[in-house]
């Protein structure tokens, strides 16, 4: 993309509605416009980064063996009466009336409609284990709609539903979206902590949330600070293998971390006291095991080997995709803006142009931008004619983790500058071998083609 025919409306003005860093610099780096408190347009930076994270996310919920399909946003609130969350859901249910008076709903979360399609195409339990899920919008008419679309009314989610004969393979599929948000959010450059919570309006006692730990978060969280020390990383794990999931279960979640709703003194106390923590985090995620909550209500049983009907056991696996937006900028930034981490960087290399117009640095910026897209990467080519202190304070705040400047007095020594945007150093290398660097960088992120 060349920054001439972009659109980004950058600001310069800091905006006064912004209480976070996250959402004063989603705003001013031009990645979305409010329109109504708690919705927004996502501009086409903060849409680029918004597909970045869902495609994380589609691929790692793939790989776990989950399948992907797509549930409207609007549902009819039948359902809803039947299960008795119509009811139960209060003022946080945008409620709608369509032409024929029909109650409707917009869809805070999918546990109604999923167990509709379960029980009418599902009967045996030959068909499991089942888990399906979806990416959509969500929406929620928050109280305090805040923080952008940290706690957003309209927000993008991916919610997934497993369906399992027994309590047992049900907690089978937890432990698989257990691993597999791991391992997304650590693709995302994220640690996400999980920590026991509370089942809230969706139901069941035991859940985990996954935190991202940041002086700004909403939920106030103690912790065994050993939790810190541990990583995924790329290890290979079978999730067909019950004993592998439940390791990974037991390794993340042994030591003491707890949000403030299940937060437990007495335990706390056992925890060594140079390592207790007590901390602020974003929640990013959340699994539940409700066994069967929703399959009783509303009579989604299959029949098991010894011909005897019973109700699925289910449970429910959420990931804020929008909110991650802000939590990955709360996690990675400095006084100049947004550090991108590799794997969800909107344009992988900025190129700056230092003189504009100039015959040879116009070129060279041309063939840089020619062999990063030819390697499969996406370039964002500063090609204004601005000036040059303009073009490091736009690339600096939107974030791209790799710069590349050209300017006539490097070329005349046959070399550009390569510059890391998260420790600020610059090193002078030709042309070919800047390329082959950033080349190799991403050589180690699946970060896909954006949009
Ligand atoms: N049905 C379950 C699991 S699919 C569910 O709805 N879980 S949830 O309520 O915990 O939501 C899942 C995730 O969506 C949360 O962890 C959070 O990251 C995100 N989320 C929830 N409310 C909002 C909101 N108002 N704005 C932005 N993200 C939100």
């Amino acid at each position: 993309m060349r920054l001439s025919r972009y659109f980004l409306p950058v600001l310069k003005e800091n905006p006064s509605e912004a209480q976070i860093v996250s959402h004063r610099y989603m705003l001013r780096a031009g990645m979305i416009k409010q329109s109504a408190a708690g919705i927004y347009s996502w501009l086409p930076l903060g849409f680029k980064v918004l597909k970045k994270i869902e495609t994380i996310v589609h691929e790692e919920q793939m790989r776990a063996g989950h399948i992907p399909m797509l549930m409207p946003t609007l549902q009819s609130a039948d359902l809803w009466k039947e299960s008795g969350r119509y009811d139960d859901y209060g003022q946080e249910m945008l409620r709608i009336s369509d032409r024929h008076g029909r109650d409707m709903l917009y869809g805070p979360t999918n546990e109604e409609l999923i167990t509709d399609i379960f029980r009418s195409h599902v009967g045996s339990y030959k068909d499991l284990p089942l888990t399906l899920y979806h990416i959509q919008w969500k929406f929620r008419d928050e109280i305090r709609p805040r923080f952008g679309v940290m706690r957003g009314r309209e927000f993008y989610m991916k919610d997934g539903y497993n369906f399992d004969l027994t309590k047992e393979d049900a907690l089978h599929a937890y432990n698989r979206h257990l691993v597999s948000y791991l391992r997304s959010y650590e693709r995302m450059g994220l640690q996400a902590i999980p920590m026991r919570a509370d089942g809230g309006p969706i139901g069941g006692d035991y859940t985990h949330e996954f935190l991202v730990l940041a002086d700004t978060g909403e939920s106030e969280v103690f912790y065994d600070s050993a939790v810190t020390d541990l990583t995924f990383g790329d290890r290979a794990i079978d999730y067909d293998s019950v004993e592998q999931c439940q390791g990974v279960l037991e390794e993340f979640t042994s030591k003491y971390a707890r949000t403030d709703e299940t937060h437990d003194e007495a335990l706390f106390n056992e925890v060594p006291e140079e390592r207790r923590r007590v901390a602020r985090g974003i929640e990013v995620g959340q699994i539940f095991y409700f066994g069967t909550k929703y399959s009783e209500a509303l009579g989604a049983n299959v029949q098991g080997p010894d011909g005897k009907q019973s109700p699925v056991h289910m449970g429910s696996h959420g990931i804020g995709v929008s909110r991650l937006l802000g939590a990955i900028i709360e996690a990675s930034h400095d006084d100049k803006g947004i550090i991108w981490p590799e794997g969800v960087t909107p344009f992988h290399c900025g190129i700056v142009n230092l003189k504009q117009g100039d015959d040879e640095a116009d070129a060279a910026c041309e063939s840089l931008y020619e062999a990063l897209t030819a390697a499969g990467l996406e370039p964002l080519y500063d090609d204004r004619k601005e000036r040059a202190g303009g073009k490091f304070a736009t690339m600096d705040l939107i974030g791209l983790p790799w710069r590349i400047t050209v300017g006539p007095r490097g070329l005349k020594n046959g070399v550009v500058e390569l510059t890391s945007r998260r420790s600020g150093e610059s090193e002078e290398l030709s042309p070919e071998a800047a390329v082959q660097k950033i080349v190799e960088i991403y050589a180690n992120h699946q970060t896909g083609r954006g949009f």
